[in-house]
């Protein structure tokens, strides 16, 4: 047994899935809960919890002093970060080395390096792996950005050397919109990560977004888990996830070739622990680097599925100094998985958040199914923290198969009390795109414009709408913040009856 007691840093779905891998191991998990998670999941499935502090993440979840300190006092031998807050700060695994507490996730060089679009960029590069043709370093001034833009010529995309998410991201079509790209863009990045640096790439239009599953143990092995699609997201927000991906599915060939350019990726950054090489493929199946990913992400399940592998014990057992349980030529790849991301959130408002008290709730089950949530039914979904509920995770021997299964699943998921995008979903299995596997990341953005009709909406439009729908809510929490938006009062019910009497 590696560890007997660990701390998860995290809260949701995922916090609950690294106690659940605890639990298998024989390893006590402890908890950490802000004020408003003292009725968390994560908090009652978890056999101790510390409290961290008030709701702001800022102040509990991505606070590196109240981490260590909960870790310290629960006397946690190491620390599980989840993704999001501070799963890709390399200031976690270096107070954790100050604490004697292990880290499970990556060195803080690793981290750092992939935290520089740029570095990472000259780091792949000079290991062989193809990236996006662009500039390798921080643009100086305009004229340096003029004559690398003619390099490789229009459209360009101006990218923050500190960015990731699409933050700080200017597509540029012509040489004239590039001084005012520049400025959004630099402005745009010192906002949101304090650092104006941006460099330039080739635009490449509508690609498709595959990523590569890798694991590295502490002794320099390196094996690959095969890919996952992940092109249907709205707004940087991936929605679905599958594995295998439709196009590798039909080139079989790729999987094994990126997968090396992902294993020779991780060997570069002297990567270990789990991680996941991103991709940009273009229309020709070409595929380019785009950057890398040092935590366990949202959607893995589908790689467990597929693979058979249990990505949380592995990423414990490395942490601990285990080698990999697993030579590459023992993975193997089986039938097909989809992934919805199930949010509190209205898809007929413009996918307004849908915080709130959830009534009811039916999950699907049978054959093939797997819920991966936070929620039961009393929770309260609180506002303060990003609004996903659950991932819905289907596995069948063909992606058709997958895709029945999937259908069947969402009609059997039943929740009240609280909005959630599972219409959408509903909406999207019957599309003939999605069906088809003919998947690229404008795909729902155009399907949705078609859905709306020629007269659908502009941006402006869209923002008047999330506008209105936020005033809704402000309004609904100075009132009766428990009431329920969605159950009809007790004196339409009874005045119903009397009608019906
Ligand atoms: C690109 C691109 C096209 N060409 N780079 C978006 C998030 C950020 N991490 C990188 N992104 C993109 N970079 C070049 N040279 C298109 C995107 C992109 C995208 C990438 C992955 C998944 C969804 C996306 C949606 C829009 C744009």
């Amino acid at each position: 047994m590696p560890f007997r007691k660990i701390l998860i840093a995290n809260r949701g779905e995922i916090a609950v899935r690294v106690i659940r891998a605890c639990r298998e191991m024989g390893i006590r998990a402890v908890a950490v809960y802000s004020d408003v998670d003292r009725a968390a999941l994560h908090v009652r499935m978890a056999e101790e919890a510390q409290p961290i502090g008030p709701a702001p993440a800022s102040e509990s979840y991505l606070s590196v002093e109240r981490i260590i300190g909960a870790a310290r006092s629960a006397a946690a031998e190491a620390i599980h970060p989840g993704y999001g807050f501070l799963s890709e700060n390399p200031a976690l695994p270096r107070a954790c080395e100050d604490a004697g507490v292990v880290f499970i996730g990556p060195s803080a060089a690793s981290m750092e390096l992939m935290g520089s679009k740029t570095r990472a960029r000259q780091a792949m590069i000079a290991a062989g792996v193809p990236v996006v043709p662009g500039s390798s370093a921080a643009l100086a001034d305009l004229d340096q950005a003029r004559s690398e833009a003619a390099r490789f010529g229009y459209p360009v995309l101006v990218k923050a050397a500190a960015g990731g998410g699409g933050k700080g991201m200017r597509v540029v079509e012509r040489e004239e919109d590039l001084p005012a790209a520049l400025r959004e863009a630099a402005s745009e990045a010192e906002r949101a990560f304090g650092d104006a640096s941006v460099y330039i790439e080739k635009y490449l239009r509508a690609p498709r977004h595959i990523e590569i599953q890798v694991l590295g143990d502490r002794h320099g092995r390196v094996i690959h888990l095969g890919e996952r699609e992940c092109s249907l997201q709205r707004r940087h927000q991936k929605v679905v996830e599958e594995c295998p991906s439709p196009l590798v599915a039909t080139h079989p060939e790729m999987r094994a070739e990126m997968g090396d350019a992902a294993v020779r990726v991780a060997r570069a950054a002297g990567y270990y622990n789990a991680g996941t090489v991103e991709f940009l493929v273009d229309q020709d199946r070409r595929f380019y680097f785009l950057e890398m990913n040092t935590r366990l992400q949202v959607e893995h399940p589908v790689t467990e599925m597929v693979t058979g592998l249990d990505l949380v014990k592995e990423q414990i057992r490395i942490a601990a100094g285990e080698g990999l349980s697993y030579t590459q030529e023992q993975i193997e790849w089986r039938g097909a998985a989809i992934e919805c991301r199930v949010y509190a959130e209205d898809p007929d408002n413009n996918f307004f958040p849908s915080p709130g008290k959830i009534f009811t709730l039916d999950r699907p089950e049978g054959p093939g199914i797997r819920v991966d949530s936070g929620a039961y039914p009393g929770w309260t979904v609180p506002l303060e923290y990003d609004p996903l509920i659950a991932k819905l995770v289907v596995w069948a021997s063909t992606r058709d198969e997958a895709i029945a299964r999937l259908r069947r699943a969402l009609e059997e998921y039943h929740l009240t009390g609280i909005r959630t995008n599972l219409s959408f979903f509903r909406r999207l299995v019957e599309s003939s795109e999605f069906r088809e596997g003919r998947l690229d990341t404008g795909f729902i953005d155009r399907w949705m414009a078609e859905a709306a009709g020629p007269s659908g909406s502009s941006p402006e439009q869209e923002q008047a709408v999330a506008l209105a729908a936020a005033l809704q809510l402000l309004r609904s929490r100075a009132g009766n913040g428990a009431s329920p938006p969605a159950a009809p009062s007790r004196w339409k019910l009874e005045g119903r009856k009397a009608l019906l009497e």
